[in-house]
């Protein structure tokens, strides 16, 4: 590597229903990459840190009602405010291992019944990851685990549609991971595919091109 280019990180993306196991393989990737030797960060959508996180808390959390096309707006918006920040990071060298994204963005919305070309636009534009983990098992398996049911979207037939919904919006590139094999496998499998990811866009410009 010349002084002049100097490789970049790896958008690394993980999508999947709720309780697939995102949050857990999120932290332990991280965790891991580092060790060996990859400046990494984790990254969350929703940031509900921001004043438009705040208000998707509110809606997602407190039971707020919020026009459905509006939240949609929202969701995006909260990527769009974030996309400087890890343009920075990614350009730096630091890998991102980034716990949801638009996928999420339109499989939810449109799981409400918005119109799905609707819900790719305001995403249209956005950074697109460099590799996208679905972490995929049966709805009926993930609503057996701990912490369903406390928040908006939290049910079987909502759940049920995004994962349909996930599956429409799949790219060729995707990696579709097992979620019901044990954390460890799991773990690592998701490092052996994000190693690769990494060497392989070192050299390669960042893409600004979702869904374009
Ligand atoms: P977490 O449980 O992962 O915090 O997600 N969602 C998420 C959307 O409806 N649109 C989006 O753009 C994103 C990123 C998925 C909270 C819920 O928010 C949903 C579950
Ligand atoms: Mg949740």
């Amino acid at each position: 590597h010349s002084a002049e280019s100097r490789s970049r990180g790896a958008f690394i993306l993980l999508e999947g229903c709720d309780r697939t196991g995102k949050s857990t393989q999120a932290a332990k990737l991280v965790e891991r990459l580092q060790t060996l030797g990859h400046s990494t960060k984790l990254w969350k959508f929703p940031d509900r840190t921001t004043r438009i996180g705040q208000m998707i808390d509110g809606y997602l959390a407190k039971g707020e009602d919020l026009n459905d096309h509006a939240v949609h707006l929202l969701f995006s918006a909260n990527r769009w405010e974030a996309v400087e920040a890890m343009e920075k990071h990614l350009s730096a060298g630091t890998t991102l291992v980034v716990d949801r994204y638009a996928y999420s963005g339109v499989a939810f919305s449109a799981a409400k019944g918005l119109d799905l070309e609707w819900c790719k636009h305001p995403d249209r534009g956005l950074l697109r990851p460099d590799l996208t983990l679905f972490l995929d098992m049966p709805i009926e398996e993930s609503m057996k685990r701990g912490g369903f049911g406390e928040e908006r979207y939290e049910k079987l037939t909502i759940q049920t549609k995004v994962r349909e919904l996930f599956l429409q919006l799949r790219e060729p590139t995707w990696v579709m991971v097992d979620a019901t094999q044990s954390i460890e496998s799991i773990h690592k499998e998701l490092v052996h595919q994000s190693e690769k990811a990494i060497t392989r866009v070192r050299d390669q410009p960042l893409q600004h091109d979702l869904w374009l």
